[in-house]
């Protein structure tokens, strides 16, 4: 049997909420198999969230690392290609740290790319009728952070990556963009569903 670690956020930036975690939850209460699933909520924190994750991957030896966050002001389900080895945080995190310009990793290389079959996970999520795109930045806050860490931190059997979510419906604050919380937990749990796919070549690309 497989194990799959899937991770959501705790809330920040003032929210009491954190969509993630409420999807991770959703998808993990209702989870039923093939595989095992391991659900966790991460602190909105450079040096914890790195910390707990490296621990998680070194306890479960997962085959799959799926970890998710918010993107507030996002309308659609972003598949992250890249993680890149920089914190640059414009508010800090529930720590209180905010790093700025610095490395995640002094030593690490300059970008990592996510190994879950983010093209096809693009395609299949479409396919379900949730808006889905690929993103080649995940941003330099906590979020890229736990995508950079975890694909250092994997070994070479597992895929990893990250998936950035639109507020919920339930949660989002005035104005902001937001999908029904149901299909944020139907995201996650196709993103479950097929994180062990093989990656398929998908025309496309891009021209900017
Ligand atoms: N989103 C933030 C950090 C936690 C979260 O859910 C981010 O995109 O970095």
């Amino acid at each position: 049997m497989a194990v799959l670690l899937l991770t959501g956020f705790e809330p920040f930036g003032g929210a009491d909420h954190n969509p993630s975690a409420d999807a991770v939850n959703a998808v993990a209460g209702d989870y039923d198999g093939p595989h095992e699933l391991i659900a966790e909520t991460l602190p909105v924190a450079f040096a914890s969230s790195a910390r707990r994750l490296r621990a998680l991957i070194a306890r479960h030896s997962p085959d799959a690392v799926i970890a998710t966050g918010l993107a507030g002001g996002s309308r659609q389900i972003a598949m992250e290609r890249i993680g890149v080895n920089l914190m640059d945080a414009r508010i800090p995190d529930n720590d209180g740290a905010q790093p700025l310009d610095a490395p995640c990793e002094p030593d690490g290389p300059a970008a990592r790319f996510a190994t879950l079959p983010v093209k096809r996970l693009v395609q299949i999520l479409s396919s379900h009728g949730l808006p889905a795109q690929l993103s080649l930045s995940a941003g330099s806050y906590v979020c890229n952070h736990v995508l950079y860490t975890a694909l250092g931190a994997v070994s070479a059997k597992t895929v990893a990556g990250f998936v950035h979510l639109p507020w919920s419906t339930s949660a989002a604050p005035a104005d902001a963009p937001h999908l029904p919380d149901e299909d944020l937990a139907r995201a996650v749990r196709v993103v479950v569903d097929h994180a062990l796919d093989a990656e398929v070549e998908v025309p496309g690309g891009s021209i900017w």
